[in-house]
């Protein structure tokens, strides 16, 4: 006997080609894990001798558990005071020298108690989930310093417990460097290598290690440095990589088989064969695109002539995308990136989950997979990348347990 078998489905499962659908299906759960995927008229037997609990779903199309594989979903404060004030025409400069910026989030991370932060995240995270995501990625970066890094991490963990939602998270101590070592920034980069990055590893929190490779922040030199020393340590690398300039960035993760490269803007073609060559995901990021007001396209099309993975995420963050709405994200994929809706379902299910190392954990509606589901009230499955700030998400189980 499976626990719960979902009827009169229409699923989504995100398995082979386009939506992998299966229009008079059925869904069946075990525990955490998915039981049987398939066409109702398949079903070995009478529904209610194969389950405990037999559930109408009366026609709502079944996803996996979307994913938001990029979020700096935990930091403290926000920049709404600077939005402001850049619309009311003060330049960088002045915002800088009202204390605006990365720094100011650094300072307001520093200075939160563990329960504030967690109490500012928890609401984002529920933004996040009530549209049907049940799997978040959150990354740290606004401490740069060792107790701070470990508490945004510590609370991202408590997040996870607290919500029932999977958290995964990254160490991005490679950020930015801290206002007490902007003159010597190579001193801050020895501190994440030799302190920051071995202290986080003994104490097992986080699941990758991230960089910002940018002109403002990290080089490729400095980033190799960093990924050595994630790698040493057995932890799987990702890449903020070309999003202001081609740093050539995509190469750079992809040599190190990463798991990821994020934002790639200014990508180029030659980067993108490289990303194809080692199974690295393109995780794109249409609302830190849109809030700045890029205009340089990441080239989508280079990524599918060499068969790279595309994702898409909120990339959470209170300077470049105060977004907690992974279903607009794939409405701007599809509209500012030119994405299909089948690529953008794709890119927050099955291509999410590979940029977290969790292929073969959720992702896709398939036997032995997590049982997180999102059910919908929608006709088609594009119409999740069609309306735009519409929430048709009806229903969500994470982990075989309706959340
Ligand atoms: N890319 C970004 O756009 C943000 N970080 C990053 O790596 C900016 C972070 C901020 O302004 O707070
Ligand atoms: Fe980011």
């Amino acid at each position: 006997m499976w626990d719960r078998l979902w009827i009169n489905a229409r699923l989504a499962t995100m398995d082979g080609e386009g939506y992998g659908a299966v229009p008079e299906g059925a869904i069946a759960t075990q525990g955490a894990r998915i039981a049987w995927v398939g066409r109702q008229a398949d079903l070995p037997g009478a529904p209610d001798r194969l389950a405990a609990i037999v559930e109408d779903a009366a026609g709502a199309w079944v996803t996996p558990g979307l994913i938001d594989c990029h979020t700096h979903l935990v930091h403290g404060g926000d920049r709404a005071r600077e939005f402001a004030m850049r619309l009311h025409g003060a330049s960088y400069e002045e915002i800088a020298r009202a204390g605006g910026g990365i720094v100011s989030t650094v300072a307001a991370t520093r200075a939160a108690g563990e329960d504030d932060l967690l109490a500012s995240a928890r609401k984002r995270l529920d933004a996040l989930a009530a549209e049907g995501v049940t799997t978040v990625e959150i990354k740290s970066g606004y401490g740069l310093d060792l107790a701070t890094e470990a508490k945004m991490l510590r609370v991202a963990g408590r997040l996870g417990q607290e919500s029932s939602l999977r958290v995964r998270r990254s160490f991005l101590g490679a950020h930015a460097v801290p206002p007490e070592d902007r003159e010597h920034p190579d001193r801050y980069l020895d501190r994440v290598v030799e302190e920051m990055l071995p202290a986080i590893a003994r104490d097992g929190l986080a699941d990758a290690v991230d960089a910002f490779g940018e002109k403002i922040a990290f080089s490729p030199v400095e980033v190799e440095r960093v990924f050595r020393a994630a790698k040493a340590l057995g932890l799987p690398v990702k890449l903020h990589a070309d999003q202001l300039s081609d740093q050539d960035g995509a190469a750079l993760a992809a040599r190190f088989g990463a798991l990821s490269a994020d934002h790639l803007e200014y990508t180029s073609e030659s980067g993108a064969k490289e990303m194809g060559r080692a199974g690295t995901v393109a995780v794109l990021l249409p609302g830190a695109f849109y809030f700045l007001r890029e205009t340089q396209l990441p080239p989508v099309g280079a990524f599918r002539r060499h068969g790279v993975a595309m994702a898409l995420a909120t990339d959470n963050n209170p300077g470049t995308s105060p977004a907690t709405s992974l279903l607009l994200m794939l409405n701007m994929g599809c509209t500012l990136f030119r994405l299909t809706p089948e690529e953008a379902l794709a890119g927050v299910t099955r291509n999410a989950a590979r940029a977290l190392g969790l292929a073969e954990e959720c992702g896709r509606l398939v036997p032995g997979l997590a049982a997180d589901l999102a059910f919908w009230d929608v006709a088609d499955p594009a119409e999740l990348s069609y309306r735009i700030a519409y929430n048709p998400c009806r229903a969500v189980i994470r982990a075989g347990r309706q959340v």
